[in-house]
Formats: C-alpha cells, structure tokens, sequence
C-alpha cells in the first residue's frame, strides 16, 4: 500500500504540508546543490590523482588502509572503508579519530605501518587533526587528508592531501561535503585501479539531477508523517556508513531520537521497540536483497511505516513500503551507494523545519568541532 499523502506533522508540532515547509535555508540550498557538487568533486578528484598515488610512495592498492574522521566524517570513513574494500580487495579499518588518539592499540593494534586516510570537512576537527599527526610521529603512518579546505590544519598535517572544495558548506550540519567527498575518493580509488568503472561514478551527477524533483514529495512525506515517535534506519555493506549519516542528520537537524544497525541486526533484539509509531528507513541492498525484502514484511506486519530506497521495486517491495525511492539507476551497487542519501537530507530536512526546527543552526552543534 503505498501513501504519498502527507499528512500532519509529528505530534507536538503545528500541522505542516509540503507547501508550508520552509525551504529557505542554507541546508536546503546545499542538499539540493549535491548534482553540481559531485561533478566538480569527480573531476577535481581526478586532476589530483596521479599526484596523490605518487606523493603517497606506495601503492594504495597494496598498503594496509585505516580511514578515520569524527561525527559525520567518521560515518563518511566507514562508507569509505567500504568502498575501498570493494575497489581495492582488501581489509580497510575505519576507526574514529578519538580512538585512534586514545586508544589507538586497541583501535589497531600492532599494526605494520599504514596508510592513515583521515577524513574533515573542515580540516580543523581536533581529535583528526592530532590523529593525523600522532599516526605519522608514533606509527610511521603515510598520511593522506581530505579536506574541503585548502590551508587547513589536517591539509598540513597530510603528507598527501586530496581536496574537495566543491564540498565546501556554509551549514552546519553536513550534506553535500558528505557525499562528494565520498564521491571523490571513490574517483581516485577509480584512477589508481580500483573496480569501480568512472563512467558509472560519472553518471551520478545526472541520475541525482532526474531523482530529486522526482522523489521529494514521498521523502518529505515520509519526514512530516503524523504519530511518529520512532525513527530507524537500516543499512548493510556499502550502506552502512550511509545509514549511520542518515541517522546523524536526523538528531541533528529535526531533534529526534532515532537508531541506526545493519539491516539483519536489527531482528536481534532492537526490532522489539517497533510498533504504530516507527518509521524505519531501510536502504535495501542488491545484495541483501533476499533478506531484507522479507524483513519489511516483518516491519510491517509490527506496525511499522516504511521508507525504502532501492534500486528496483518488485512486487513484495511495493506491498510493504509507504514511501518507495526506486532509482533505476543502471549503476552497479558499489558506485551508486551515494545515491540513496540525499533522499534522506530531504526527509530528515523535512521532518525538521515541520516540528520547528532551523536545520542552519542545529541545537547544541557548532560548524567546527574543538577540544
Ligand atoms: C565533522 C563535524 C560533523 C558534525 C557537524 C560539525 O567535522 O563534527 O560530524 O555533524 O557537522 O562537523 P569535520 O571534521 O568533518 O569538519
């Protein structure tokens, strides 16, 4: 059954339709700038590849990875690691800055040196920027950055840096910083002989400009949907990462509890908090398809509302999702995993400015993270 319809905002807020959401806000302006953003970031990207492979002195596709960042870069390091280890067949850690800082044998353990990729919007994030630096003093780490800003402390701290300055935001909380930076290690895991083909990565840009207009309605549904107590989202492989920032965008923009596991984790024991008042997000992967499909029927049959981005719908997709993204993308899955976000900037947006909240100045959040 699929409803479309928005209805009124979640409880405890003034009745919000779509033509009463605010939309003149940064954040919005940036979601919607994200086709631009990853044209610029892949070509970017590209132009600084050979220079990147050789300054690191060795090869990315023989190094052991560690890839590493805070809040929104750390889930930005776990997509990362993901896509690294489809590209490049081999074990990647993702790690967040703090452990690595703190606790960094047991981040790692004993590790041969290693190839620390860390991950800042800013480039000024503390916890990365001394990271950086301890891995290369203490752990004779090679350390390649990227940053959306040149100058910054992480840039200088990097023996390589990739820059992605189409990634560059006035918000606060991360959008299209978040997916272009993925994008453009993606390009250069591409360049340096990764699997991921850079026509498929090429057509994203496109597809996103056709998918946006086409979708917002059903995402913004999805976020002002009436009696939603719960929010829950699901992501497995090279979702992962990308559900653990779909997750962070919506604490952060609409003030919401919400809860993020892998698809099939979630039946361990998490799935007894769903009843009439959850909305579960679930990416449904090519490869986990066969699970995951029947696990909406599940969701379902406990109460639960369904947003669901998929490649391809199918009949029993179709019974179960309240708010369905089909992208039809054409793109293999581990280039096109950055496509099933900016859905859920739109919904966790929408679900923000209808219950009162300004997502350009999130509660308790500053741009630049600072011990
Ligand atoms: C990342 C970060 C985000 C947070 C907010 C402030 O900093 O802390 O995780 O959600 O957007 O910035 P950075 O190291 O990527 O600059």
């Amino acid at each position: 059954m699929m409803t479309d319809t928005p209805r009124p905002a979640e409880s405890g807020a003034r009745p919000a339709t779509k033509l009463t959401l605010n939309r003149e806000t940064v954040t919005y302006r940036e979601i919607l700038e994200q086709p631009a953003a990853w044209r610029r970031a892949l070509a970017d990207a590209r132009l600084q590849s050979a220079s990147l492979a050789s300054g690191l002195g060795q090869p990315l596709g023989s190094s052991n990875l560690v890839v590493t960042g805070c809040g929104s870069s750390y889930y930005l390091a776990l997509a990362t690691a993901a896509q690294l280890r489809i590209a490049l067949g081999r074990p990647v850690a993702a790690v967040p800055a703090s452990e690595l800082l703190i606790h960094s044998a047991a981040a790692l353990g004993e590790v041969a040196p290693y190839v620390l990729i860390a991950i800042s919007r800013s480039g000024e994030t503390t916890e990365t920027v001394l990271a950086a630096e301890q891995a290369r003093r203490e752990h004779g780490a090679v350390v390649l950055s990227i940053t959306c800003y040149p100058g910054s402390a992480l840039a200088r701290a990097g023996d390589v840096t990739l820059l992605v300055e189409s990634g560059q935001e006035s918000s606060v909380v991360m959008t299209k910083s978040f997916t272009s930076m993925l994008l453009a290690t993606q390009a250069v895991a591409s360049e340096v002989g990764g699997t991921i083909a850079a026509s498929d990565l090429d057509a994203l840009p496109g597809l996103l400009d056709r998918l946006l207009p086409e979708h917002v309605d059903r995402c913004e549904a999805a976020g002002i949907r009436a009696g939603v107590a719960k929010r829950v989202f699901l992501g497995s492989g090279p979702y992962y990462g990308l559900a653990c920032e779909a997750n962070l965008k919506m604490k952060e923009m609409a003030i919401v509890t919400s809860e993020v596991y892998h698809n099939l984790e979630f039946r361990h024991g998490p799935i007894s908090i769903v009843d009439s008042s959850t909305l579960v997000t679930c990416f449904v992967s090519d490869a986990g398809r066969s699970y995951e499909v029947p696990l909406l029927a599940e969701l379902k049959a406990m109460g639960a509302a369904l947003f669901v981005v998929c490649e391809r719908k199918d009949p029993a997709v179709e019974a179960q999702a309240d708010y369905l993204v089909e992208l039809k993308s054409g793109v293999p899955e581990a280039a096109r995993a950055t496509l099933f976000l900016p859905f859920v900037h739109l919904m966790a947006y929408a679900c923000a400015v209808s219950r009162g909240e300004n997502p350009d100045s999130p509660r308790n959040l500053t741009q630049v993270v600072k011990l």
